[in-house]
């Protein structure tokens, strides 16, 4: 559907509209009384989320590219249906496909609360039958609000069971790296995936002085990260692993898309199924993984 088609079945007066965004691909935009947001259709890919009076909250590479097929380097991306590199070793893209895919927007409506509520979905195709043999329906929804709440939906429309690991890969903005912290992990285990998946616990807050690339194995906890300006909390439902990743920065200046300096202003805080997190889902079944994120203080 066109942007002009979109606007007409979908805009909301106070709420939402659809426009022509970076090189050339939709993008949503909601701005209510709470909050703006942004988000392109390809990869259902959330680029902002700044609610009024505060800083934007998410980050993006200043040098992410926007082109059909490619993932945008920030915000938001969608690790589906399976979580870093290809599980089968078969030369599949990591973090999967969903993150290039163009989602179909299927609903726009606005809660009790007056917050704005997006529906985006992704069926089988003949392009992802290609590279994921199955019949599946995600389904994401993403509610603007004071908070920004996340909820992707995996239905298996399927006659065998598979499995599915995932990610909301939340990159966040810090104003410096060396000042930021995140809270809420002291004693939790995590897979170290720069020593060699080493099991390891966490001794007090986790700061960040180099590359840091972890799963934490929690179970539906929350965590806050905290700069010189602010705290955000982030919590979730349906998920017992957490990534945390900064490139720091020599891994920064080899991706082409990821500005050299960036390192130092985002942390990713990922709400996952990876690893032992992995989930099966037999014929018939859902899983729907939620993340929150708002301002704490
Ligand atoms: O979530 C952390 C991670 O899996 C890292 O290992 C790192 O490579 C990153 O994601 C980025 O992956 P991408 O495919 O977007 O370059």
């Amino acid at each position: 559907m066109d942007t002009a088609s979109l606007n007409q079945y979908f805009s909301i007066e106070g709420h939402l509209h659809f426009e022509t965004g970076r090189g050339g691909l939709t993008k949503a935009v909601v701005n209510n009384t709470y909050a703006l947001c942004e988000l392109y259709l390809q990869g259902a890919h959330i680029v902002s989320f700044k609610p009024h009076n505060r800083e934007e909250l998410l980050w993006v590479s200043s040098t992410a590219q926007y082109a059909s097929g490619k993932a945008i380097r920030g915000g938001v991306p969608l690790c589906w249906p399976w979580f870093g590199p290809d599980p089968e070793n078969a030369g599949r893209p990591q973090h999967g496909f969903a993150r290039n895919a163009l989602w179909t927007f299927v609903d726009a409506s606005v809660n009790q609360r007056g917050e704005t509520v997006l529906k985006l979905v992704l069926h089988k195709s003949s392009e992802s039958y290609k590279v994921w043999p199955f019949t599946f329906e995600a389904e994401y929804s993403i509610i603007v609000g004071n908070s920004l709440r996340l909820e992707l939906s995996t239905k298996n429309r399927d006659s065998t069971p598979f499995t599915l690991t995932q990610a909301l890969h939340t990159y966040f903005a810090v104003d410096a790296i060396e000042q930021s912290r995140v809270e809420n992990y002291v004693g939790k285990r995590y897979i170290d995936k720069l020593l060699e998946n080493r099991e390891c616990v966490q001794e007090g807050d986790l700061r960040f002085e180099d590359e840091v690339d972890r799963i934490y194995l929690d179970e539906d906890l929350y965590c806050i990260l905290s700069d010189s300006r602010r705290s955000v909390k982030v919590s979730k439902q349906n998920s017992k692993s957490t990534v945390i990743w900064n490139p720091w920065r020599e891994k920064a200046s080899s991706m082409g898309d990821f500005d050299d300096e960036g390192y130092r202003n985002m942390v990713c805080i990922e709400t996952a199924n990876a690893a032992f997190d992995a989930r099966i889902l037999n014929p018939g079944e859902c899983h729907t993984l939620v993340q929150t994120i708002e301002v704490w203080l």
